[in-house]
């Protein structure tokens, strides 16, 4: 599977249900971007998506936003 990068934040519910869905598939491939810790985080979410809305799901260059639809493609490509 490719490298995949997750924009979060620890507080957001949306955020916990899609890290705990990794968690419990043991998905090693993702990088953890956390947009409160770093303000270049939530810039480069702004960037790439156009929106500031986590979580927020990095792959092949596009942003993936909604917790059901990031679940889903992790599912289908885990
Ligand atoms: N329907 C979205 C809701 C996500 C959501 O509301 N995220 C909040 C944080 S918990 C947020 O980023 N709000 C800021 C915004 O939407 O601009 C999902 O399921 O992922």
């Amino acid at each position: 599977m490719k490298n995949l990068s997750l924009y979060f934040f620890p507080e957001c519910p949306f955020c916990q249900k899609v890290l705990k869905f990794i968690d419990e598939n043991d998905i090693k491939n993702i990088e953890f971007l956390d947009i409160k810790k770093d303000e270049k985080n939530k810039e480069a979410l702004i960037e790439k998506g156009g929106k500031n809305q986590v979580p927020a799901l990095l792959h092949d260059g596009e942003i993936l936003y909604e917790s059901d639809d990031i679940i889903d493609y992790l599912k289908k490509n885990k």
